[in-house]
C-alpha cells in the first residue's frame, strides 16, 4: 500500500492549515506543539505528518523524503522552487513582503539618488531581486530573525521582511516604504510522487482545493 507524507511546520502554518485538512477529512493524531514527535500519524492509515522547520519544508519535498508540504510564497522563492511541483495556493498566512526604514529615513531621497543602500533580511534573494530591477545597488545582510532590530542599531538602512498587522513595524518605530509581494502559502508536491502515487495524491489534492474553494465562499 502506498503510503503518503505531509511536510508542514508548527505555527500558524499548521494552524492555519489544519481546517483545510479537516475539511478534506484529514485529522492528526497529536498535536505538535504537544507532542515531541516530529512524525505524527493521522485519521488515514496511509496518510503521515512530519514536522520541520518552515524552511525546510521545500527541501524535504524537493527530496522526495515528504511527498507534499505546505510552504509560503517568501520561503518558495528564497528555495527556487527547483524540483516542486505548485498546484494549489492555499490562501493561509497571508501577509506582504516590503521594505521598511526607520521612521525618519529619507527613503525617497535615497530612491532618487539611487545610491547604496544597507538592506538586512532573511530574505537575501527576493531582495536582491526587487533592488536590482529598481536599479538601486543593495549590499545585503543576511539574518535569521528579527530583522527589526537592524536598523535601530545602525546594521542597516532598510530591512525587507513579512508585515501582516504591522503591530511589529510599529512597535519599533519603523514604517513600510514599499511593497514587494502578497504572500500566502502554497501547497507544494513532489512531482515523481504525484506519478507514482497518483491514486492517493489526487484525491486529497481536490480535497484541499474544494476547502480552499468553500473557505473563500464562506
Ligand atoms: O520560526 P522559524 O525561523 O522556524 O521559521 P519562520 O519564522 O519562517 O516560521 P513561521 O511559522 O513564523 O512562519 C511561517 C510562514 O508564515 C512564513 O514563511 C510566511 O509565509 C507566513 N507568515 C504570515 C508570516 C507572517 N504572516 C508574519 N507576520 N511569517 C512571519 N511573520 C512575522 C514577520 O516576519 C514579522 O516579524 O511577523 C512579524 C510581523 O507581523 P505583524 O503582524 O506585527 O505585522
Ligand atoms: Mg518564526
Amino acid at each position: 500500500m502506498t503510503t503518503l507524507t505531509f511536510a508542514l511546520s508548527k505555527g500558524r502554518i499548521f494552524d492555519e492549515t489544519l481546517p483545510l485538512l479537516a475539511a478534506a477529512g484529514l485529522h492528526p493524531a497529536e498535536d505538535p506543539e504537544q507532542s515531541r514527535k516530529l512524525i505524527i500519524g493521522t485519521n488515514m492509515a496511509h496518510v503521515s505528518m512530519l514536522i520541520v522547520r518552515a524552511s525546510d519544508v521545500p527541501t524535504y519535498v524537493q527530496y522526495g523524503a515528504a511527498d507534499l508540504g505546505v510552504a509560503g510564497r517568501d520561503v518558495l522563492l528564497e528555495h527556487g522552487g527547483e524540483g516542486l511541483y505548485q498546484p494549489l495556493d492555499l490562501e493561509i498566512g497571508q501577509c506582504r513582503m516590503a521594505v521598511a526604514t526607520r521612521r525618519g529615513f529619507d527613503w525617497a531621497g535615497s530612491v532618487q539618488r539611487g545610491g547604496r543602500l544597507r538592506v538586512a533580511t532573511k530574505y537575501v534573494r527576493t531582495a536582491r531581486e526587487h533592488f536590482s530591477a529598481k536599479g538601486m545597488h543593495a549590499d545585503l545582510i543576511k539574518l535569521y530573525g528579527s530583522m527589526e532590530l537592524a536598523p535601530l542599531t545602525g546594521l542597516a538602512d532598510v530591512i525587507v521582511d513579512l508585515v501582516s498587522s504591522g503591530n511589529t513595524l510599529k512597535a519599533n518605530d519603523l514604517v513600510a516604504v514599499e511593497d514587494i509581494m502578497p504572500i500566502s502559502s502554497r501547497l507544494i508536491v513532489n512531482p515523481a510522487a504525484l506519478k507514482l502515487k497518483r491514486d492517493r495524491m489526487q484525491p486529497l489534492i481536490a480535497a484541499l482545493a474544494r476547502a480552499v474553494r468553500e473557505r473563500r465562499a464562506a
